[in-house]
């Protein structure tokens, strides 16, 4: 059966894929596991190069990933994902710099465990960017500068960032990304970026950022969407709102959560976490024909939408490329089985993958 999917697969690498139905309109991009930047399995490289123009590491450029201990950096990783993309012919796009998660806790303490100072912050921070963006000059596209600086309520969230820089980390970072590679577009990601105080809190910021003559390119709206949220309408408004801060708009993380919610929550936190339970994994043998029915009728729903709006879209990325791999499998409940991306388990398109060809070829 293995051999059999991988015969088809590979002998259908010169074949139409999702990039060539949508590559006029915008970059069409996946996000990467360190696994599938190995080449080890041709099946995945195959889909991968078939459907996408465009890639960003799901999480080996992440600031735990790249300088686990102060002054040490692991490149190993990041090389590889890079070269894999040009290798390819492919964007590449670099994910993160300054986050509040999956970065290290030396950053903000002293020599001896105290709180970092402003300065040695400041200093860690202008070393990271500077080392991260410039290994990587001219190579990488464009880079999340800052990820999810606020909560949903437009507050800024409560970071170690903020709480020892002030709001103007995040001046500090973009101006750091623009020294280290003034060529390299900036771009400012988040998730539940149709939530009308994020939105507005967002536009602020990139407002205030630009008066200070500081580069933002795209604004990155995650997309980690439901089947009932965000609503059309928000998610349009968004779209209208950020473009007419004169940025891109980028639709950086983009999948579908189809499994049920423990409480009422839509986003992408990813300190949430609930306890296992069989009534909350309900498709662990597959999805029911309804469901799967709404889940495409939803994804056609979002890329009408991009189609709609390319000229202020100008990249989509999936979060992962085929449901095995994905993050949701395990957020906010390990273990459970999910459906939230275009390709299965075993690497095969799903059905919607065609319609969605079709969309944008009418
Ligand atoms: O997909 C990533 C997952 O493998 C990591 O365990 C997780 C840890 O924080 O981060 C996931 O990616 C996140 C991305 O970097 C930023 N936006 C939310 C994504 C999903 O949590």
């Amino acid at each position: 059966m293995i051999a059999v999917l991988l015969w088809l697969s590979v002998s259908n690498a010169s074949a139409q894929g999702l990039k060539d139905a949508l590559g006029e309109s915008f970059l069409v991009g996946a996000a990467l596991s360190v696994e599938q930047t190995t080449g080890h399995d041709s099946l995945v490289t195959a889909t991968i190069t078939q459907h996408f123009n465009c890639i960003v590491a799901e999480n080996c450029m992440k600031p735990e990933a790249l300088q686990p201990q102060e002054g040490q950096f692991k490149w190993r990783k990041a090389d590889r994902f890079v070269k894999f993309g040009e290798e390819h012919g492919m964007t590449v796009i670099g994910h993160v710099l300054v986050w509040h998660a999956q970065t290290p806790d030396w950053f903000f303490k002293d020599s001896v465990g105290n709180t970092a100072s402003k300065e040695l912050l400041t200093q860690r921070m202008r070393t990271h960017i500077h080392t991260v963006v410039g290994r990587y000059k001219g190579r990488i596209k464009g880079w999340d500068v800052v990820n999810e600086a606020f909560e949903d309520d437009g507050s800024y969230r409560q970071s170690q960032w903020y709480q020892i820089l002030g709001p103007e980390y995040i001046e500090l970072a973009y101006r750091f990304a623009h020294e280290a590679d003034p060529a390299a577009e900036l771009y400012y990601n988040d998730f539940s970026m149709s939530v009308p105080a994020k939105r507005e809190a967002v536009c602020r910021l990139v407002r205030q950022l630009k008066e200070k003559g500081l580069r933002v390119d795209a604004i990155g709206m995650q997309s980690h969407n439901g089947l009932t949220w965000p609503s059309n309408e928000d998610y349009e408004a968004s779209i209208e709102a950020y473009a007419a801060l004169g940025c891109q708009v980028m639709i950086t993380e983009l999948d579908m959560n189809v499994l049920p919610n423990p409480e009422s929550f839509s986003g992408a936190e990813v300190s949430l976490s609930f306890d296992y339970s069989e009534k909350m994994d309900p498709y662990k043998n597959g999805l029911p024909a309804d469901v799967e029915q709404r889940i495409n009728e939803r994804w056609i729903e979002f890329f009408d939408l991009y189609k709609r709006h390319s000229h202020q879209i100008s990249r989509v990325t999936l979060w992962g490329v085929s449901d095995a791999q994905s993050w949701m499998n395990d957020w906010p409940i390990t273990g459970r089985t999910a459906y939230p991306l275009l390709f299965d388990r075993h690497y095969q398109p799903k059905p919607v993958v065609d319609d969605i060809m079709k969309l944008f070829k009418k």
